[in-house]
Formats: C-alpha cells, structure tokens, sequence
C-alpha cells in the first residue's frame, strides 16, 4: 500500500513539474482546455459564513410571468450581514439578476406558453447556436433545474434559465465546442424566505409556511454526456439550520450527515422561523473555466425523480426520450443546499 501510494505520488509529481513547465513554455500554447496546461487553484476560502436571520430584500421581483399559472412564486433577491461582516447576497448572485448572457430557449415554459405534448412534438431547428470554438461541433442538450440554472461552457456564458424559481420549466441549448470541454453550472433552490432557505409549501392559505425547498439538476446532450455521479458538485449556501454547527466540514465536502436524512420528507424541518441560521461559502474565482482545479470537490449525489419529487412534473415527465440515461444531481443534501455549482470535464 505504501509503495502504492509513493508510486501515485511521484506520478503525481511528475505531472506537477510537467504542469508547471507547460505554463512557461510556449509549446503548450494551441493545447485544449484543460489538457496539459496548469490548472488554477480551487480559490477556495474553506472559512465559513454564518447569518441568522431573514435577509433584507433588494429586489422584490427579477422575473414576472406573462401569464396566470397555478405554481407562482416571487423571485425576490436580498442581502444579509454575516457575523464576520461579510455582505451576502441570497439566494445567489445571478446573471438572471444581472441581465447577463443569453436567456435560455425553452423546452416547456407555461409562462410563454410552449408546452410541446411528447419529445415527438419538440423541434430544436430554431434553438440559436453559441459558438464557444468555431469549427468545434454543435452539441445540443436539455435541461431541467429546479429552480434555477446558468451554464457555462469552457467559462463562456451559454444559457440562464429565463424562470428564476416557478413555475418549473425545462430548457434547451445549443453550443459549438471543441472536446476537451468544460460544463460549468451554478444552481439554485430559490428561497420565498430570503436568507432561511423557506417557502410556502404548498402555495395557498392550506400551505405549510417555513418549509425548506428541494434542488435538483438533470440534463443530457447530443454527444453523450449526462448529468451523473461523474460530475463535481459543491454546496456553497446551507439552510435552514437550528444551529451552524449541524454543518461539518470533512475536507472540501460541506455536509449535513445529522440532519435525519438527504432527501424529503426525511431532511428535519427545524422549527426556529425567522431565527434559523444559514451557513455560506465564499464562491470560488474562476469557478467557469476549465482551468478550475475541482480535483477536490466532492462528486456529485445522485437522486431518483421520486426523491426530487418530479413524477407530476410535465416540463420534466412528457420527455423521458429526451433525458434518458441522465441522473438528477444535486450536492449532499438535495433540501438544505441551497447555492450548489456543479462541473464536468468532457474528454
Ligand atoms: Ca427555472
Ligand atoms: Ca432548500
């Protein structure tokens, strides 16, 4: 086991000194993406962040629905004090906040009224192609976050998910990439309850107030690829939590293993309200690209449709064909993550 492992470690080693001097040398310019050049740090500041709290709204509304639907939510934006001062913004900083990149196409949107019965009925002809490297070839792909995405390929912005947190709708894109290439999401379980990770559950004056929402990600693309335990997923906003404590750092992995379960209904819905706690992580420089050293970031958790809570869900359910072989993926705790980034390196 030891010779094993100095063995590793010199190859280790080996591709380190090989890394550094690739950076030096322009011999290593025209290479692709993530192959043989030197990888940036993780940046990450593992130091954690704790609010209590509601946070204060900044923006009431980034997204308003043209349409009646029964599952409306807010998608309000604010901002909240940590103990060590730092100013968080919550849910996330978003480029759907921003107005930055090119807002997704859809597959199902009950909002713009595109709801195709069946994968039979769904055209991509009119999806816009974003080149990433001309010449690359054209991947198409489809996507459904609950509740929000952006994607980043090779660290350039390809799509944001035009309906921030309700109703849930699916999307597709098309890129023009060379392989190796770099898929980079950043996801969010949109809060009703600023800062404490809540919502209304269900909507309407019979629903349960503070309960704590769900993520989840699953997509696949023309080449291949699915979201599966194969990709990196990190956590980077933890609520609601009783105490700051209930979060343990084990290495680079944010978790929540005393929490009754990873999933509904066996995540424990603490009862302080308004008093609950989050624990936040600075988000990493540099997160998009495919230079990014994720080598240390937990994997991916897998999560069935029944544990995402998807079998009613018509953007998700009317196109099995179209995500076949994909795994919803989410970080460790599909409830209390709330901000997650999730990555894979196409080979
Ligand atoms: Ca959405
Ligand atoms: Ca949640």
């Amino acid at each position: 086991m030891i010779r094993e492992a100095q063995a590793r470690l010199s190859v280790a080693r080996e591709i380190a000194i090989t890394l550094a001097g690739c950076a030096l040398i322009a011999g290593c310019q025209g290479m692709a993406p993530g192959e043989g050049v030197a990888l940036d740090p993780d940046n990450t500041s593992y130091k954690r962040m704790v609010t209590q709290g509601r946070a204060k709204t900044i923006v009431e509304n980034i997204y308003r629905c043209p349409v009646k639907v029964g599952n409306h939510r807010v998608s309000a934006v604010g901002q909240i004090t940590a103990t060590d001062g730092t100013v968080i913004t919550v849910p996330a900083e978003t480029a759907a906040q921003k107005g930055l990149g090119p807002s997704s196409h859809d597959l199902y949107n009950e909002c713009n009224q595109i709801t195709p019965k069946n994968s039979a009925e769904v055209s991509t002809a009119s999806v816009p192609v974003i080149e990433v490297d001309a010449g690359g070839e054209v991947i198409t792909g489809f996507i459904v976050a609950d509740n929000y995405y952006e994607m980043y390929v090779n660290g350039k912005l390809v799509s944001v998910d035009n309906t921030p947190y309700t109703p849930f709708n699916s999307a597709i894109v098309k890129f023009k990439v060379k392989r190796p290439y770099t898929l980079a999401f950043l996801l969010v379980d949109w809060d009703e309850d600023l800062g404490l990770g809540t919502e209304t559950f269900p909507i309407g004056p019979k629903g349960k107030p503070w309960y704590p929402g769900d993520g989840g990600l699953i997509a696949r693309f023309s080449d291949g690829t699915v979201t599966d335990s194969s990709w990196k997923a990190q956590t980077f906003y933890i609520a609601p939590l009783l105490d700051p404590k209930e979060v343990v750092e084990r290495g680079n992995v944010h978790d929540t293993p005393n929490l009754g379960g990873r999933t509904h209904p066996f995540a424990r819905r603490p009862d302080c309200q308004d008093r609950c706690y989050a624990v936040h992580y600075p988000i990493p420089a540099n997160w998009q690209s495919p230079r990014f050293n994720d080598s240390k970031w937990p994997r991916a958790w897998e999560f069935t449709d029944q544990e995402i809570g998807v079998t009613n869900l018509p953007a998700y359910t009317r196109y099995p064909e179209l995500f076949e072989g994909a795994r919803w993926i989410w970080s460790q705790n599909l409830v209390l993550d709330n901000l997650v980034i999730a990555r894979k390196t196409v080979r």
